[in-house]
């Protein structure tokens, strides 16, 4: 495979940003090797600048269930761009993406657009504090929350790959009141509790653990959490950057049916433009500015050419329920095909998944936490990687990322992903 203009682009990245990127795990920092420069993407695929095709299983880490530019959401933003970039005024459009958003998750009875999940969380939990008047925060350890102070403590995805265990530039303070429970073991939540009975303001979590891989939530770790918080006075957040619009139209409350006080939101909410948006209980939504002491505000928030691409997308959600019938069907595929695939060539891995996420971890102990996603072999990673996306496969560059599936994907392209997994193990298998 050809990859010379990535290469030269790399080169001159690194010299005037940081890592040649605008984001960490972008860099292939635990994989090695040259960083694809991208330069065009349509439906299920990934163009780079050598003019290499790749099926791309990180759909802009999220956003782009549909696939990559539908048409029909380029004409709409299209449409939107004559009308304007951008105003720093109220619109119409964001009252109907607010209306939409409350008739799919009818919990959040308020809400306030901003521009990133990181956005979403930090003022969230603001919000939290304000509502509650306390300090303290529970997260659980592997879950990241976006790069705000007081989230960057044991967190997933860029930080566990770099493997650092916080980022310095953090002034303690920023992190004295967040507390780290284990993921999955509600104990570990009620000890804190028990420690802090009237000092803590609310529990975030990712209900699917979608940054230090997939883990999926055991039957009543997260109705657990949500009796605790009821139990002492705090709120529960749940972080649905990933898992909203993803698992099903109305997320992971829907699925699991835990109704949390507040939610966040990025990713699809955006369509694959910049969005992100917290929101949930109206007394406490209530508290932010200009209605309440809680301030937070955005030049940018509610833009009309990003909301236009969100309400585009999340209207056709809401119209097409077979969109989620279809990720989980070619995802559950592609996970049974690997678990095949691994057996047969008795490689000790675990896949673990729900709905259109999945993980294939180099690990043969199960994988429910962050200890146990740590155990995962991540140069046995960095060899299956490149070889996957030497075949033409883009997997995000580590191994605690997810692979993300979207509408646009069919089984032709599963089949051969699951082909070039076979060749490559029955290779790694005879090299041994
Ligand atoms: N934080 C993202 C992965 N969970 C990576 C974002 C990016 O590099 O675009």
């Amino acid at each position: 495979m050809h990859t010379e203009q990535s290469q030269k682009l790399y080169e001159k990245a690194k010299d005037l940003m940081p890592g040649g990127v605008n984001s960490p795990v972008r860099a292939f920092l635990s994989v090695g090797g040259t960083p694809r420069f991208i330069q065009r993407a349509k439906d299920q695929y990934l163009y780079d600048e050598d003019g290499n095709a790749y099926i791309d299983y990180i759909g802009s880490w999220g956003p782009m269930i549909l696939g990559h530019n539908p048409d029909f959401v380029l004409d709409a933003v299209r449409k939107q761009l004559d009308s304007g970039l951008s105003y720093g005024a109220a619109t119409a459009l964001e009252v109907e993406m607010a209306e939409l958003i409350h008739s799919i998750v009818p919990a959040v009875e308020m809400m306030r657009m901003v521009n990133s999940g990181t956005e979403a969380v930090m003022s969230a939990i603001r919000a939290a504090r304000g509502f509650t008047g306390r300090d303290k925060i529970i997260k659980f350890a592997g879950c990241y929350h976006g790069h705000a102070d007081a989230l960057l403590v044991k967190a997933g995805s860029g930080v566990m790959t770099a493997g650092i265990p916080d980022s310095s530039g953090v002034p303690k303070g920023c992190t004295a009141d967040t507390l780290t429970a284990v993921y999955n073991d509600l104990d570990s939540a009620e000890a804190l509790f028990a420690q802090y009975p009237e000092e803590i303001a609310c529990v975030i979590v990712e209900p699917v653990a979608a940054n230090m891989g997939v883990v999926v939530p055991k039957k009543g770790f997260l109705e657990g959490l949500r009796a605790l918080c009821d139990q002492y006075g705090a709120l529960l957040i749940l972080d649905e950057v990933i898992t909203g619009f993803r698992l099903q139209i109305d997320g992971a409350i829907g699925h699991f049916g835990v109704v949390p006080d507040l939610v966040t939101y990025g990713k699809i909410i955006g369509g694959g433009m910049p969005v992100g948006a917290y929101g949930g209980r109206k007394d406490i939504m209530q508290m932010v500015s200009p209605l309440g002491s809680v301030y937070q505000a955005g030049t940018l928030s509610g833009n009309p050419v990003a909301m236009r691409a969100g309400l585009t997308q999340l209207r056709y959600l809401k119209a097409h329920p077979e969109v989620y019938r279809q990720i989980g069907f070619l995802s559950h595929r592609l996970r049974s095909g690997l678990e095949e695939i691994l057996a047969r060539h008795h490689v000790p891995a675990v896949v673990n998944g729900i709905g259109s996420l999945s993980c294939l971890y180099f690990t043969a102990q199960p994988v429910t936490d962050y200890t146990s996603a740590k155990t995962a072999d991540t140069e046995q990673f960095r060899r299956y990687f490149h070889f996957m996306l030497d075949e033409g496969n883009y997997f995000g560059p580590s191994q605690f990322e997810a692979i993300f599936v979207s509408n646009a994907h069919t089984l032709r392209e599963i089949d051969k992903t699951l082909g070039d997994a076979d060749a490559y193990f029955a290779s790694a298998a005879s090299t041994q």
